[in-house]
């Protein structure tokens, strides 16, 4: 077939370069989106909370079609071991990597190096310092949940007795910001007659988290509570309890999944806990993360995205997106939520 000038004009007029090219080729495969992949790379792997908001990625992934979702971690939740899984991730050349940090300033020059080649940074759980993420999706309020921890070990033990805090790593985001919390909170005169004695990191490690805890019974001897601010940790330090026979005498709170907690619960060693539901933290992330690589939302602070499920989420003016619920748990909802993480 012979096209002349006027007829390749009047194909173009009608229908673009599949007018021209003829009808058996789909005019939107020109407008497809591009595939994405998008790299979730959390602080240790084998965390079950991590594999719950994992879920919640996926799920974020499979709305917005046309994703595939790599989820890592190292094997240790140590900044450096990170720094390795998300150089190889560079060198993949993912489009987006959304990570819960090991250490707030040190990822800083990775997340930047992976910037500068064109991928999203954000951080979501435990924050990347501002200069090296577009935007932070965290859990709910840092204060608020550094408050309701102190208010929860102080209602199981009536206001009185030694309380420790048993973390997390000693570099990680987000335990440290609730432990500044709990001890703005401490100051309040409610608390004079429970004194917080020592704060120990049992490092998102099971068997450290139970020995720190054997290690506060044996320096304090008149310890009551122990504030655990980790996932990890809150079995661990609850473990020890049990095992050392200090049921009734050592309290647990802190943050953990109900589904984890619930035996603790059931033997009288934890009354009240809380936490947030981690799959929206993962859902919320992994949207953004694919709402910003496909320039669908800018993640810029004091701006609104719709994140599915979860609605309107606005930006603060930190760069910060934050959960709405803090969620407290104790005997009457603790079956309930059990059966969803
Ligand atoms: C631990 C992790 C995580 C934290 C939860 C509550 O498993 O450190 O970052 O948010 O606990």
């Amino acid at each position: 077939m012979i096209l002349h000038r006027r007829d390749i004009l009047r194909a173009l007029s009608a229908g673009g370069a599949a007018g021209l090219l003829g009808a058996t080729l789909p005019y939107p495969a020109f407008a497809q989106q591009k595939k994405l992949r998008i790299a979730m790379v959390v602080k240790v792997l084998g965390i079950t909370y991590f594999d719950v908001s994992r879920h919640g990625g996926q799920k974020a992934a499979d709305e917005l079609g046309d994703v595939e979702l790599i989820y890592t971690a190292p094997t240790k939740a140590t900044v450096e071991d990170q720094i390795q899984v998300i150089d190889s991730l560079i060198a993949q050349r993912v489009d987006a990597l959304v990570i819960s940090a090991n250490d707030a300033n040190a990822l800083v020059p990775t997340a930047k190096k992976a910037m500068a080649r064109g991928i999203k940074v954000l951080s979501f759980d435990s924050g990347i310092a501002p200069e090296g993420r577009i935007m932070h999706v965290n859990a709910p309020h840092d204060d608020l949940i550094g408050a309701s921890d102190v208010q929860n070990i102080a209602k199981t033990l009536n206001y009185q007795g030694e309380v420790a805090i048993l973390s997390a790593t000693s570099q990680a985001t987000n335990q440290n910001l609730w432990i500044v919390k709990m001890k703005d909170e401490w100051k309040k005169p409610e608390y004079a007659k429970m004194p917080l004695v020592s704060v120990v990191y049992g490092d998102d490690v099971l068997d450290k988290s139970y020995r720190e805890a054997q290690g506060l019974f044996k320096a304090f001897p008149n310890l009551r509570g122990i504030i655990s601010p980790t996932a990890v940790g809150i079995i661990g330090a609850s473990k020890a309890v049990g095992d050392a026979g200090l049921t009734g005498k050592v309290f647990v709170t802190g943050h953990g999944l109900p589904s984890e907690v619930k035996p603790a619960m059931d033997a009288g060693i934890i009354q009240t806990f809380q936490l947030w539901n981690p799959a929206d933290l993962g859902y919320a992330g992994v949207m953004f993360a694919g709402l910003i690589a496909r320039g669908q939302a800018t993640g810029a602070p004091n701006t609104t995205t719709h994140i599915g499920y979860l609605g309107d989420m606005p930006i603060e003016s930190d760069g910060q997106t934050y959960l709405p619920k803090l969620l407290v748990f104790d005997k009457s909802n603790i079956d309930e939520f059990a059966k969803q993480f």
